[in-house]
């Protein structure tokens, strides 16, 4: 069977913010070059662009996915995904409903979804096209995260919903990537281990070559 491409697009999926590099656009260009396989805009921290500037980074950075032919996915803001025509939104729990998210965005945009629980999977299963799950291990990028888990939730969704795309995330280090995907996710999400890396590009390779 053919993997959906949605699956394989989960394969290395980067998300950044201007919290989490000095200079977002060039990462964020240097991570396309070197293979991540989708991208999510996600402005969080102590001083978050908002408004125009947010706006205008969005476009430059759908811009450049664009010219990668990456997926650019916007995370919480739905409004602004839908004026840009982003690729897809991503929500966790905290956000508006997934059911109401899925009817803004119509069916043709991806809709990710944070779930920590096998019940939040199997309400998200039903509206979204990906889950995300973590923290797998502790993460620096999420000041609110949930508890840190391990795989033991990803291992409980694949053998309830066999085809729900997941994708893993918190903390995740290449060495960590055989045993996430063994234990069933079909990519993992990462910030800082290329975000902050010394060398984007080397840190890049490393996740897309695995
Ligand atoms: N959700 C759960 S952990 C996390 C998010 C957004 C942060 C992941 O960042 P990192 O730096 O890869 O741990
Ligand atoms: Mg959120």
């Amino acid at each position: 069977m053919n993997p959906s491409p949605i699956v394989e697009r989960l394969k290395l999926y980067f998300i950044c913010g201007t919290a989490d590099t000095f200079d977002l656009v060039q990462t964020v260009e240097t991570a396309l070059q070197c293979g991540v396989t989708c991208f999510q805009f996600r402005e969080k921290g102590k001083e978050p662009l908002y408004g125009d500037k947010k706006e205008a980074m969005a476009r430059a950075l759908h811009t450049l996915c664009r010219q990668y032919s990456v997926p650019f996915i916007v995370n919480d803001d739905v409004k602004l995904a839908i004026k840009l025509d982003a690729d897809g939104v991503h929500v966790g729990q905290e956000d508006a409903a997934a059911e109401v998210v899925r009817r803004r965005i119509g069916s043709k945009k991806w809709l990710g979804v944070s779930v920590h629980s096998i019940e939040q999977a199997a309400t998200a299963s039903r509206y979204a096209d990906y889950v995300g799950i973590g923290p797998i291990h502790p993460t620096v990028s999420k000041q609110d995260a949930a508890e840190v888990n391990g795989t033991m939730l990803i291992r409980q969704v694949r053998a309830r919903f066999q085809h729900l795309p997941i994708v893993g995330i918190g903390g995740i280090m290449p060495e960590h990537v055989e045993a996430i995907r063994r234990d069933g996710a079909d990519g993992v999400a990462v910030i800082s281990a290329i975000a902050s890396a010394p060398d984007v590009a080397m840190a890049t390779r490393r996740f897309a070559c695995l």
